[in-house]
């Protein structure tokens, strides 16, 4: 009984361990030659032996062409027990010997097969032979195999590239898998664990933009339409898991200009580089495309993100790839059959590559050097300023290629302009701010720009706060049923009328899947510990991490600046009622919690936040143990609410912690606000100059800003009927008191 347990348990972890693909070969698109696009079915152990020569003798191997792959017709019969065998012909020295030739010249050799019953040129297929193939390629040495996908008719795609790539793994020896399966089944949405490339549509032709069908009904494509099948499916490459656009036909026939526009954007899309001339006779014209090595450095790049088309102007395309170390690399593709004159403005390039990287440009702030790929000449630094750095012509199909490099620029940053702003505004008072103030009200909701605060005196507060609860899982809709387009628009809106953004967040909990609020049954989870590198939900909260920096980036002005706000997540951590609060998590998860959000959200948004941590008021004095540090935090909050009854308590625990933040403050200058405040429905007539005004003036305040009129029954800020009305307006009368037209 124990030694049936004991060998189920072993087939299981050997099952677990087959349903992966060999890791850690493929982080780069590969690289190497194939025999198909110029020598077809018309192949030999000499050919490939003469191209091996080459492979070294030219320098391309020393370039990172490394793989010597073998396409359709090597193979003959199956033997008795049904192993593969070469075709005795054209392979008399058989494989083993072919890859024994290509190991000793430091190449690694590919070979073909298919997941059908024969192969498109009719040799045999994998099918019900997998296992046997694998070990067969294991035995011979093989180090890639492309496993086709003619005659398949009943054949599942996932399963059989599944089974193959359990094969290989099961066969030993780490095999690349190149999945040709033409996109029919749409790969890239299930072989990110299965294969280490998948082609993306039909085969290429030697042919820049047009197709050609053949009379069996199939159509091979050009590099332009291979370059439209993969633009749309960047965000599913990736290390390890790359879409391929097909083989090169570099020095097929093509001009030299489509040459260099077909290489140059196979390494913008970090596709394989696969390449499918002769290269026992090359032009230097074509060895020099195939030997940039600036080239092809950006096509295998660490970073291993796909490029993008940012715009197209004038008919021509620009496109731009991330790279390791905020290089980027920008290629200008004309497609067209007639060069192009075209007046290049960084300016207009400034974008946020949300779908994948998340990482920006920022021209605006962020000078490059500027580096011509095919040239190899510097050509000086991209301008800050929004005006023509150059006028260009781009031939016809041909590209203008650089690699940006950022270099140290001294510019202030939106952020420390609204830093210093804000520190000049507190010299001449205190912003009032009120949050949702542009969306409802007391009996109204979404009426273009009303407020209950300006239908009172006139006036908007100067400070506006905006809630994105919900934007980490995808809702339309803030956690108060603000809509977040809505939410944008007047984000952007009181920006552009000169007044103050400050943002919170109330994510949910990705734990437990409740709210930020816990309840009983949650109080003994840490969630905090749950979501930080090697929690449970790490990789659930970068996602989310992933929603809300892409919001927060698209909080941009007209010239796709992103505008500067105050940011203040995980607030009111001393008390325990946020997932995120006391007793919850520890001080150090806490602040790792608060890094991580930080560095997430700033490898996107570098220049424009500014980062407010709020405890709640009534803290214990332990709460500093969890400030994220003066290098971390540039506006020093508090959270306190008055209480029915609580008069005496409030002005004297608003006093005692606004005394010791204040102090914090004052230690490096930082900024200093009441993030949050107020006194539900405003019972007390005389509160605003009796009781706040009175307490707030004794602290060098930057803000303070009064939560949501939710409705009647939960409402913080006055509205022209409400009691508190005439004592607000005496407030706000005070020069000392900022509203939106005092800034
Ligand atoms: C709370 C209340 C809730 C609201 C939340 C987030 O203080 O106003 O109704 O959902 O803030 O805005």
């Amino acid at each position: 009984m124990k030694k049936i347990a004991c060998i189920i348990l072993c087939l299981a972890a050997c099952h677990g361990l087959m349903a992966q693909k060999w890791e850690k070969i493929g982080d780069r698109p590969q690289m190497g030659w194939n025999s198909w696009n110029k020598f077809g079915g018309n192949i030999s152990e000499d050919l490939i032996k003469g191209i091996a020569d080459a492979l070294v003798e030219t320098g391309l191997r020393d370039a990172g062409y490394v793989y010597v792959n073998l396409d359709d017709c090597w193979h003959g019969e199956r033997d008795a027990d049904g192993f593969i065998q070469a075709d005795p012909k054209r392979f008399p020295s058989g494989i083993k010997a072919l890859a024994d030739y290509v190991h000793a010249k430091g190449l690694k050799l590919g070979i073909y097969s298919d997941c059908g019953t024969a192969t498109c040129a009719g040799r045999p297929g994998s099918l019900g032979h997998e296992y046997q193939d694998a070990l067969q390629y294991a035995r011979w040495e093989v180090d890639y195999l492309k496993e086709d996908w003619c005659n398949t008719a009943d054949v599942n795609a996932r399963g059989a590239y599944r089974l193959m790539s359990d094969a290989l793994r099961a066969s030993g020896r780490p095999i690349f898998l190149s999945m040709c399966e033409w996109g029919s089944n749409k790969p890239w949405l299930w072989a990110r664990d299965i294969g280490h490339s998948w082609r993306i549509g039909p085969d290429i032709w030697c042919n820049f933009d047009s197709t050609r069908v053949h009379p069996q009904g199939f159509t091979d494509i050009g590099v332009m339409q291979c370059i439209r099948l993969c633009e749309p499916l960047r965000k599913y490459a990736g290390p390890g898991h790359w879409n391929d656009p097909d083989m090169l036909e570099v020095g097929n026939g093509m001009t030299v200009n489509e040459d260099r526009a077909h290489f140059t954007m196979w390494c913008m899309m970090a596709s394989p580089l696969i390449l499918g001339n002769d290269l026992r006779a090359m032009s230097q014209e074509t060895k020099a495309i195939l030997m940039n090595r600036e080239m092809i450095a950006v096509d295998q790049d660490e970073l291993g993100v796909q490029g993008l088309r940012v715009a197209t102007e004038q008919g021509l395309e620009f496109w731009f790839k991330p790279l390791t170390g905020g290089d980027w690399a920008m290629t200008i593709l004309n497609p067209t059959k007639e060069a192009v004159n075209y007046d290049l403005n960084w300016q207009h390039f400034n974008f946020i590559d949300t779908e994948v990287s998340r990482l920006g440009t920022h021209f605006y702030m962020q000078a490059y050097k500027i580096r011509n790929l095919w040239t190899h000449k510097d050509e000086g630094l991209t301008s800050l300023a929004n005006k023509v750095w150059r006028k260009l012509t781009v031939p016809a199909r041909d590209v203008v290629s650089y690699r940006l490099t950022p270099v140290t620029t001294k510019r202030t940053t939106t952020a420390q302009l609204l830093t210093a702003r804000l520190g000049k505004l507190q010299k001449k008072g205190i912003m009032f701010g009120h949050q949702d103030d542009p969306f409802y009200g007391l009996g109204w909701s979404y009426e273009g720009g009303r407020s209950d605060v300006r239908d009172l005196v006139g006036d908007y507060p100067a400070v506006m706060g905006f809630e994105l609860g919900g934007i980490e899982v995808g809702d339309d809709k803030n956690l108060d049923s603000v809509p977040f387009q809505v939410m944008r628009r007047e984000i952007i809106a009181q920006h552009r009328r000169g007044g103050i953004v400050t943002i919170s967040w109330h994510p949910r909990n990705p734990h437990t899947g409740g709210t930020s609020w816990v309840n009983a049954q949650e109080r003994d989870k840490n969630t905090v510990a749950a979501v930080l590198p090697g929690g449970k939900d790490h990789e659930v909260f970068q996602i989310w991490l992933g929603r809300l920096t892409n919001f927060l980036a698209s909080l941009c002005d007209e010239q796709g600046q992103p505008i500067p706000f105050i940011f203040r997540p995980w607030h009111e951590n001393s008390g325990g009622w946020f997932w995120w609060g006391r007793g919850l998590c520890s001080a150090e998860e806490y602040k790792a919690l608060w890094n991580m959000t930080q560095d997430f959200v700033t490898r996107t948004l570098p220049y424009n936040i500014l980062w407010s941590w709020s405890p709640n008021y009534g803290f214990e004095p332990d709460v500093l143990k969890t400030y994220p540090g003066h290098d971390r935090v540039d506006v020093i909050g508090l959270d306190a609410y008055q209480q029915r009854g609580g008069e005496q308590a409030f002005i004297a625990t608003l006093n005692k912690d606004l005394t010791t933040l204040s102090a914090l403050a004052a230690e490096k200058g930082k900024l200093l606000a009441l993030t949050e405040c107020g006194y539900q429905n405003v019972p007390d007539p005389t509160w605003w100059t009796r009781v706040l005004k009175p307490q707030i003036e004794k602290f060098p305040l930057s803000y303070f800003l009064v939560w949501r009129n939710a409705d009647h029954h939960q409402y913080f800020a006055p509205a022209p009927d409400t009691s508190d009305a005439p004592d607000f307006r005496k407030m706000v009368a005070d020069k000392r008191i900022l509203m939106l037209g005092d800034l």
